[in-house]
């Protein structure tokens, strides 16, 4: 006789250890998570199922800006949970024009193109790119290349891992899509050599961020821009992680003040509610598409575009850009005082960094664990570089407390 199945309103009743046992028969094993169980949430804080609370520096991978539950678009999806969550892009819903304006003003772009996941963002950049190279820029047919960096980060696609530099994230998976050509990142020279008159785009993240938030040159931003334009292809910039005002601006490629001929957005767009994603372009692109050439079942749906246009009207104050640039300082001068004292270097901008950490005090998941016991939530991306990207709404003093935890742990 199996378990009494649960029905919603009986509840959860098995504790932390219950829980996580209850997972391993029956749940995919295609993540290590880090041994807690969080329950509830709020602003920069999580609760397990015991009632530990934990400062969460990870913020779902950057998809939690506004931090857990943010009052504003919380409400937002209230209030559309009450009225209609899904027509299908069959028909027009009262909530999608709305949202399309003013992301395409926020951005400084033409067009969008709504989508759920990052992966589809990607994909849809992927084939709204090849596209425009047949229809605008007169490539062959099934010629065209897209010029990608080497450690990138796109998403877990058999396309978009097919243009990965990780076995991991390739191994067992193949065969892959051709079309790609990878060149290391932060090398205009490479990436002269690599675009010729069958490309359609390069490809990239202004930081890279599983990379372990690899920050490039000064110039290397406005070189791509500069060589995408002289060459006639796209410059496509992924933001899905960078963007939204992680960096302490709206987009990361601002930081140079480049103007990319596609973005890609994704994680935070969706209020860490649901998923959001677009690609938002220039009309000359994005025009490429005509009915019945590209689609998503949930793609721009009411309750997405509700939570989006909430989102898009927090990130228009410009008040949380600032709070990540501000707190951005404490974050580095706390983390280069901690240079020589078991962090062996770091990368950061914004509320963004890559911290290394000194491989003799232990590895990545080994610290985050450490930390986790410190009541703090960060994660391990590459070997023992950990990655700190809080919700943007945490607190000098809260910031300041993480960065005390990560000293403790590294004594
Ligand atoms: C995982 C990290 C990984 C992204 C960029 C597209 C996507 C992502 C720049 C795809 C997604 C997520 C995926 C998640 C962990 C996290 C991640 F870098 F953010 F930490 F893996 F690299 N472009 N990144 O960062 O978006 O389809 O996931 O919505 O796969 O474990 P998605």
């Amino acid at each position: 006789m199996t378990a009494p199945v649960r029905t919603q309103d009986s509840p959860e009743t098995r504790g932390s250890e219950e829980l996580i046992r209850a997972e391993e028969p029956v749940l995919a094993h295609n993540y290590h998570p880090l041994p807690v169980v969080v329950s509830r949430a709020e602003g920069t804080w999580v609760e397990d199922v015991e009632g530990r609370r934990y400062l969460d520096m990870l913020a779902g991978y950057s998809a939690l800006n506004f931090g857990h539950r943010h009052p504003a678009l919380i409400e937002a999806a209230h209030r559309q949970l009450d009225r209609l969550t899904l027509t299908s892009r069959a028909f027009h819903n009262d909530r999608l024009a709305e949202f399309a304006e003013r992301l395409a003003a926020l951005t400084g772009m033409d067009m969008v193109l709504p989508m759920n996941t990052g992966a589809e963002a990607v994909e849809s950049g992927v084939k709204v790119a090849r596209k425009w190279a047949y229809d605008v820029k007169g490539v062959p047919a099934d010629r065209a290349t897209i010029v990608v960096a080497a450690d990138n980060f796109h998403g877990r696609t058999t396309t978009i891992v097919s243009f990965s530099t990780d076995e991991t994230a390739r191994q067992g998976f193949g065969p892959f899509t051709p079309g790609f050509r990878i060149v290391p990142y932060n090398d205009l020279a490479a990436l002269e050599a690599a675009v010729d008159e069958t490309t359609a785009a390069v490809l990239i993240e202004p930081i890279q961020g599983e990379a372990g938030v690899i920050i490039p040159d000064d110039g290397y931003l406005a070189g791509v821009r500069e060589l995408t334009r002289r060459k006639g292809c796209l410059f496509v910039a992924d933001e899905i992680q960078s963007g939204l005002g992680r960096t302490g601006s709206t987009l990361a490629v601002e930081h140079e003040s480049v103007v990319p001929d596609v973005v890609l957005l994704g994680k935070a767009l969706g209020g860490g509610i649901v998923p959001v994603s677009a690609v938002v372009g220039r009309r000359e692109v994005l025009g490429v598409l005509h009915p019945g050439e590209h689609g998503s079942t949930f793609g721009g749906n009411p309750l997405a575009a509700a939570v989006g246009t909430a989102v898009v009207e927090l990130l228009e104050t410009g008040d949380f850009q600032r709070r990540a640039t501000e707190l951005g300082a404490i974050l580095r001068d706390g983390l280069t005082g901690l240079v020589g004292k078991g962090v062996v270097g770091f990368r950061s901008r914004g509320l963004w960094a890559g911290v290394d950490i000194d491989p003799a005090l232990g590895t990545g998941r080994e610290i985050s664990e450490r930390l986790m016991r410190e009541g703090i939530l960060a994660k391990d991306t590459h070997g023992s570089t950990i990655r700190l990207a809080p919700p943007l709404t945490i607190t000098a003093e809260e910031l300041e407390g993480a960065l005390g935890s990560l000293e403790k742990v590294l004594r």
